[in-house]
């Protein structure tokens, strides 16, 4: 079984990603790796911080001579930052005039929620974890998955659909645009379409001048995934509730979408659903498909087309121009807390979504693969591959 979990504050001295249930001599690509980590770090519309990190995974266990060896692996990613926060958020009890309270909590964010539930009188330590700094330690465990993924030919990757108001007028992109789009350098709003990409940057200009934020839409697709990952005959086994929870997880997504579910809530049936061809020598078992509305999942089970996540962004909760709010200790109305904050994070969010996706599909592939290593899950997924063929 796949299991993953992530430790760490967002100012502390480093995070920590756990992953485990993985075969043996999976090769693990440092440069692979720490370029996933970059591409989260990119986007426009981040804030300060972005300018102090520089993100490189560190493998501490469970990766010898480049290859996985089956026990957990362990990744540590450095928070360069933390230099700045030794006094502030020291793991000894340090002096307490310096650390540094978040006094009053921001609407939309852990702070208040988590203060409450914690019992802390201030909102510091819920920010620090609550905080989307965490993601990075997914990516770098997505990143492995990723690695995982590709020796069975699956690939993940994303694409930004919506800033604020502005938006691509189809989602529909072709594998090949959307890797060109993963090998940009300048990353900017990570859209396939530069008209597009200009609105959602006047859209992020516009929300900076104005002290504000914006959220947005982001895609993951996951390509070459065979059929028959997932199942429907239990709630919890259903691929596309696994993709909804793994995606939802993720800061500030609210909302999950598989292929053009919100649209075809709208439509009659004979609109929406996929019609079925065959093709003799096409890859799977042969079966086709005219659309893909359904995102590459039918009953909770992968269908063969490619997999189709949206993931819809809240906008940012941290505002240059605050809210109204109230002061922890003593009550009073006052704005609430600001220290420093991204004003548009969608890029990065779909970088993440591509992790969470690629796990949850390593996980899926594993359960029906199976094997100890790479030879022995490699070998059952060839047979699968020829059950397919024959069938
Ligand atoms: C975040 C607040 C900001 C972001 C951070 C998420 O951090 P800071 O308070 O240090 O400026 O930059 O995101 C990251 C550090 C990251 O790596 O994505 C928040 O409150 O969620």
């Amino acid at each position: 079984m796949l299991r993953f979990s992530t430790a760490g504050e967002s100012h502390g001295e480093a995070l920590v990603g756990l992953l485990s249930g993985l075969p043996a001599g999976l090769i693990i690509d440092q440069t692979f790796v720490d370029r996933e980590l970059w591409r989260r770090q990119q986007g426009y519309g981040r804030g300060g911080r972005m300018r102090i990190e520089k993100d490189c995974a560190r493998f501490v266990s469970g990766v010898r001579h480049g290859k996985t060896i089956g026990s957990p692996i362990a990744v540590l990613l450095e928070n360069r930052d933390w230099k700045n926060w030794t006094e502030a958020l020291p793991v000894a009890a340090g002096d307490a005039a310096r650390h540094k309270p978040v006094k009053s909590p921001r609407p939309g964010h852990a702070d208040l929620a988590g203060a409450l539930k914690f019992n802390f009188p201030d909102a510091r330590y819920v920010l620090e974890r609550a905080s989307a700094r965490e993601s990075a330690a997914r990516v770098a465990l997505g990143a492995v998955a990723k690695l995982f993924l590709r020796q069975f030919e699956i690939e993940v990757l994303s694409h930004v659909v919506a800033v604020g108001s502005a938006s691509i007028e189809s989602s529909e992109l072709s594998w090949e645009k959307l890797r060109s789009l993963a090998e940009r350098e300048d990353v900017l709003l990570n859209c396939a379409d530069p008209e597009a990409e200009a609105l959602m940057k006047a859209e992020v200009d516009r929300a900076l001048k104005t002290g504000d934020s914006v959220g947005g839409i982001f895609q993951v697709v996951a390509h070459n995934v065979p059929p028959g990952l997932g199942s429907y005959a239990n709630w919890d086994e259903r691929l596309d509730g696994q993709l909804a929870a793994a995606v939802m997880s993720l800061q500030a997504v609210k909302a999950v979408e598989i292929g053009s579910a919100v649209a075809a809530a709208r439509e009659f049936g004979s609109a929406v659903h996929d019609e079925i061809g065959y093709q003799q020598g096409k890859r799977f078992a042969g079966f086709t498909r005219r659309s893909n509305h359904a995102g590459g999942i039918e009953g909770g089970v992968s269908n063969g087309e490619d997999i189709v996540v949206n993931g819809y962004l809240k906008p940012i909760s941290t505002l240059r121009r605050p809210l109204e709010s109230v002061e922890f200790e003593s009550r009073a109305a006052v704005k609430a807390a600001y220290e420093r904050s991204d004003v548009c994070v969608v890029p990065a969010a779909g970088v993440g979504g591509e992790a969470m996706v690629a796990l949850t599909l390593a996980g899926c592939a594993l359960e029906k693969f199976g094997g100890d290593s790479m030879v022995e899950t490699e070998r059952n997924f060839r047979n699968y591959l020829q059950q397919l063929k024959e069938y």
